[in-house]
């Protein structure tokens, strides 16, 4: 079966949330990639040069919140056409010239799903969580089409 409605709500519904306290969880998805991939600190421009991660910078939480947008977008995408379309061709640029590498993207997935589990509270269920990594997976195959 492919995406369902019922998994675009689910997705919609947590990204909404997640939005909602954006401070908070992008510290949350930072400190979870960090916590498994410790040198990945390195690629981040924001995060280099401090000392754990920072609170309050503007343009660390503006990317959290376009790495959780592009996978709901995805969601959306599945949903209505079975298929991801990347809408910023330099994506796979982007992430090429900053060095990152396949076994990255398990690691920003886990932070993600982790992340999510952390801002649904009572409301999180396996199956809220695997719609989002149904939509991540799909967007990631396209990120990585794009990188080779
Ligand atoms: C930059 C999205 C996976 C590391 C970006 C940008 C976006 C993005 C939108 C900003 C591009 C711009 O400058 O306008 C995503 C999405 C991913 C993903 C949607 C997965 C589905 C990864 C992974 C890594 C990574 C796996 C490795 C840990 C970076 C880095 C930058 C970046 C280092 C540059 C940040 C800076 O400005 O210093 N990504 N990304 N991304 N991404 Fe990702
Ligand atoms: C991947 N790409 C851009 C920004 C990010 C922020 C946190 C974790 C992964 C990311």
């Amino acid at each position: 079966m492919g995406f369902t409605e019922a998994q675009e709500v689910l997705v919609n519904s947590s990204w909404e949330a997640f939005k909602q306290n954006l401070p908070h969880n992008s510290i949350l998805f930072y400190t979870f990639v960090l916590e498994k991939a410790p040198a990945a600190k390195d690629l981040f421009s924001f995060l280099k040069n401090s000392d754990g991660v920072p609170k309050n910078n503007p343009a660390l939480q503006a990317h959290a919140e376009k790495v959780f947008g592009l996978v709901r977008d995805a969601a959306v995408q599945l949903r209505a056409k079975g298929t991801v379309t990347l809408g910023d061709a330099s994506l796979g640029g982007v992430h090429v010239q900053k060095g990152v590498v396949d076994p990255h993207f398990v690691v920003v997935k886990e932070a993600l799903l982790q992340t999510i589990k952390e801002v649904a509270g009572g409301s999180w269920s396996a199956e809220l969580s695997a719609a989002w990594e149904a939509a991540y997976d799909g967007l990631a195959a396209e990120i990585k089409k794009a990188m080779s």
